[in-house]
């Protein structure tokens, strides 16, 4: 590789290469030269915001530095690299994750308050970056950790969309979306106007004869937008290494206006064109767990799909290898299936540009791609229509159709029998009109499957993908339990339990080995030990209740037990029960003498989280919360015995102050609707304890943790199908208390009953689909015996701390050496050491 600047000047570059800040002094010249410069601020309107920038920028500088070193080093060392294709990334705050992986946050925090300002102010200036809904996104950006910090040479490929998800306001108890403009400023992305794709989408396929008589197709016509790159560093912890994550925005063709219409006076509609080109990144999709098949969702997953095919291509082309040490050089993840069509896409490259054949391309594409299933819900599983394809992707239809057929083929050799099977396992499915399973096709294209917790790996091997275990056999699916990053979600969220964990452990090592944990149990029994522990979750429920207070105006009892349910609101995910479940414990307090309610644990229900925007029923669910709420915090009868809060605006800085701060979290899904949960390991990680569902990765949490240490209840996935059977055909009575809520609900405890009746109905007359009757007694039971364990603080701090001890498997680290072992064959790259 031919660098630009010559030998004989190399020594005058090297010599002015900036080399980045080491001490608080050096950190504040950085700081206020930013400020006075970059920002053209002064001495005399340097706000906190203004203060949050310069820092933030004397990071970037610092970042950057190791961030082209790392890239130069992944360019030369020319080995296998893997690129994680994402639709979502929920990153939440750059500035203090920086500082943590950089090891500076201490020197930065001298430097601020030598100029006059608290750390934590500062850091709370920062916008989230918030493009992703949920679990999955989420999920993303922990893998983006790890795999920097385990200098695993990874890119992230997503979508710049100019709105991430929405703001949630509360307005009498009823969700209101406001839109998340998030680039006013945003010091953490990089142009790059230099790099761009163009991108085709409409238009209809032609055959041609090629010289040798061969026929080729080639996909003309339609119309051309532009994909810029936008690139984040994301760096390691205590690593040099820092990986890039490019996320692409979309711009019309020509440049910003189509002159030729603009000269001819068709101004408005040049403008428009632009606009159209310029909507495709404009915002996130706000469903968690749902698909609606949007045409401009299809759109949006071409269009970044081929952006970072054509980045991959290009990338793979400069080491002149042969086409088929592409998977030997390549890998790329599916993030769920909404980057599938990367699949087709790298198949049209592969034969209608570079002209290979058929048969040697696919053999390319299937061993490229691998594929990670988040979701059994069928209202979530992908499927496009063909006439929107079609219209949309004709060149891609067809090979689809080419796939499927070849596909389809085999398996009628392999299973002559079965004449059912075919239409079974068909990428199309034939309904009015016709559907293009997305789920199949991803499977098809790529040499692993796999799901997200033991449980749900299992199910999707005997539900949506059994008839293709029989076809490819039980080796291509695996399973991947996930985890999450133990830097943000622990010495992050939680920097004084870190800190007394490091110094028990003889320092930091195990937020890079995260089964270095095991050794707090030697722990359990030290006084000292427990009282910090006890003082450092007081001390954190103490921050939450300010935050409560200004936030909701109410006031809660920091020694009250604080029980948490924090996530997308669904039905699935059963926030009913939980409200359900308080309803039941506020009547049972007014049923009470005053001598008895002074007997009881107080308790604080704290709730947050967003429903998509179309989801009447979630909205419901919001709502009830909120009259709940309403109701019961005024009530003299009860005062700290019982509070319920709604939390605005849940979201990743938001759960960086919630998690730590939780003594019970609920996840309490239907057995066998949530994948696998990632929050649950959050707060068993800082210290809190579960109540939850057999499903998801609560089961294997219980297999760590000790079935003592976890609150487990309700029906067990494999008896779901049965009880859904008894509600719609067997004669079945409500639990009688849980009738006695509903009839609160209806004699208008909450206000307008009517308001609720949508809920009470669901259950009631329309099958229960996902069991809230047949788990509501065993909830409350188990809820009691939350309680009495509560009482026992002695044994509730060894549950806790043991907890703790055996979090060290849910590492998202554990989780990516497992991808590179079983499904990359990736090896780390560790940084060059410099000379
Ligand atoms: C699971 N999102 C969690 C988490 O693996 C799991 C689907 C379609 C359209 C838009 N968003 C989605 C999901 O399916 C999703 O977030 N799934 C979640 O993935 C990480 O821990 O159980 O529900």
């Amino acid at each position: 590789v031919e660098a630009s600047i010559p030998e004989p000047q190399r020594a005058a570059w090297k010599k002015f290469t900036p080399k980045g800040f080491t001490t608080p002094e050096e950190f504040e010249k950085e700081c206020v030269r930013h400020i006075e410069t970059t920002l053209a601020r002064s001495l005399y309107n340097c706000d906190e915001f203004a203060t949050y920038a310069g820092t933030a920028l004397a990071f970037r500088d610092r970042l950057v530095l190791d961030w082209n070193k790392t890239q130069q080093n992944q360019t030369f060392a020319d080995q296998k690299r893997v690129y994680y294709l994402s639709l979502e990334f929920l990153m939440g705050r750059a500035l203090d994750n920086a500082m943590l992986n950089v090891g500076m946050k201490d020197v930065a925090a001298k430097g601020l308050s030598e100029l006059g300002f608290r750390m934590e102010d500062i850091v709370s200036q920062e916008h989230d970056a918030a493009l992703g809904n949920g679990g999955l996104g989420r999920l993303a950006a922990c893998f983006l950790d790890s795999l920097a910090s385990l200098n695993y040479p990874a890119w992230g490929y997503g979508l710049r969309y100019r709105y991430g998800i929405f703001k949630q306001e509360i307005v009498d108890g009823y969700q209101v979306e406001v839109p998340d403009y998030w680039l006013d400023f945003n010091p953490w992305e990089f142009a790059r106007h230099d790099i761009t794709v163009d991108i085709q989408f409409y238009g209809h396929v032609s055959k041609y004869q090629d010289d040798n008589g061969t026929s080729i197709s080639v996909w003309e016509g339609g119309e051309i937008v532009q994909a810029v790159a936008y690139d984040v560093p994301v760096p390691g912890y205590q690593t040099e290494n820092t990986n890039n994550l490019r996320l692409w925005a979309s711009k019309a063709a020509s440049g910003e206006f189509d002159f030729q219409k603009f000269n001819s006076g068709e101004y408005e509609s040049s403008v428009a064109d632009q606009q159209r080109a310029e909507t495709i990144s404009a915002v996130l999709y706000p469903n968690d767990n749902l698909e609606r098949g949007k045409e401009l969702r299809l759109k949006q997953q071409y269009f970044w799909c081929a952006a970072s095919l054509y980045d991959i291509v290009r990338r793979f082309k400069k080491t002149k290898r042969s086409w088929k040490d592409f998977p030997t050089q390549v890998a790329i993840q599916l993030n769920d299936t909404h980057p599938t069509l990367a699949i087709p896409e790298l198949q049209r490259i592969l034969v209608d540009q570079e002209g290979l054949d058929w048969e040697e391309a696919w053999s390319i594409v299937s061993k490229t791609f691998g594929y990670t299933n988040h979701t059994v819900l069928p209202e979530a599983l992908e499927k496009w229509s063909v006439p929107l394809f079609q219209h949309l992707l004709p060149r891609h239809l067809q090979i689809i159709y080419d796939i499927n057929l070849n596909f389809l083929h085999y398996v009628e050799r392999t299973f002559p029998k079965d004449r059912d099977m075919l239409s079974r396992v068909s990428i199309i499915e034939e309904s009015n009109p016709k559907m293009i399973r997305m789920a199949f096709l991803a499977l098809i294209g790529s040499h692993k499957v796999n799901g997200v917790a033991e449980l749900h790996s299992d199910l999707i091997k005997t539900t949506i993908f059994k008839d293709f275990v029989k076809v490819f056999g039980p080796d291509k699916f695996t399973n991947v339990t996930n985890g999450i990053t133990p830097r943000r979600w622990l010495h992050q969220a939680n920097p004084r339990l870190s800190e007394l964990i490091a110094s028990k452990l003889g320092g930091h090592e195990f937020l890079k080995d995260l089964t270095l944990l095991h050794k707090l149990e030697n722990y359990v029994d030290d006084k000292e030990f427990r009282k910090e522990f006890q003082e450092i979750k007081y001390a954190n429920k103490v921050r939450l209740a300010k935050h409560i207070k200004e936030a909701n105006g109410v006031s809660v009892n920091p020694s009250a037990l604080f029980d948490v349910q924090v996530k997308r609101i669904h039905e699935y995910k059963r926030q009913q029960l939980n409200i359900f479940g308080v309803i039941h414990r506020y009547l049972a307090i007014k049923a009470m003498s005053p001598e008895e309610r002074k007997k009881l644990v107080p308790r604080v229900s704290i709730f947050g989280g967003k429903a998509a925007p179309g989801y009447w029923m979630a909205k419901t669910v919001i709502h009830l919360i909120n009259q709940v709420g309403k109701v019961v915090n005024n009530d003299k009868d009860v005062g700290d015995a019982l509070k319920v809060i709604f939390l605005e605006d849940y979201n990743v800085s938001k759960a960086e102050i919630i998690t730590p701060a939780s003594d019970i979290s609920e996840h309490i899904s239907t057995a066998g609707t949530e994948a696998s949960g990632t929050s649950n390991m959050k707060f068993c990680l800082n210290g809190g304890l579960i109540i939850g569902t057999c499903d998801g990765a609560n089961i294997e949490i219980t297999r760590e943790i000790g079935e003592n240490n976890i609150f487990l209840f309700g029906n067990l996935a494999e008896d779901v199908e049965d009880l859904r059977h008894s509600h719609l055909y067997g004669t079945y009575t409500l639990d009688s208390s849980l009738q006695a809520v509903f009839d609160a609900i209806s004699d208008g405890m909450f206000g307008d009953a009517s308001h609720f009746s949508a809920l009470v109905n669901g259950i009631v007359e329309h099958g229960d689909y996902y069991l809230v009757s047949d788990d509501f007694a065993s909830y409350c039971k188990t809820q009691d015996l939350i309680d009495e364990a509560y009482k026992n603080q002695e044994e509730w701090w060894t549950k806790c701390i043991t907890t703790v001890a055996r979090m060290g498997f849910f590492s998202s680290d554990r989780c990516i050496d497992e991808y590179a072992e079983m499904i990359w064959n990736v090896e780390p790259l560790p940084p060059k050491q410099e000379q």
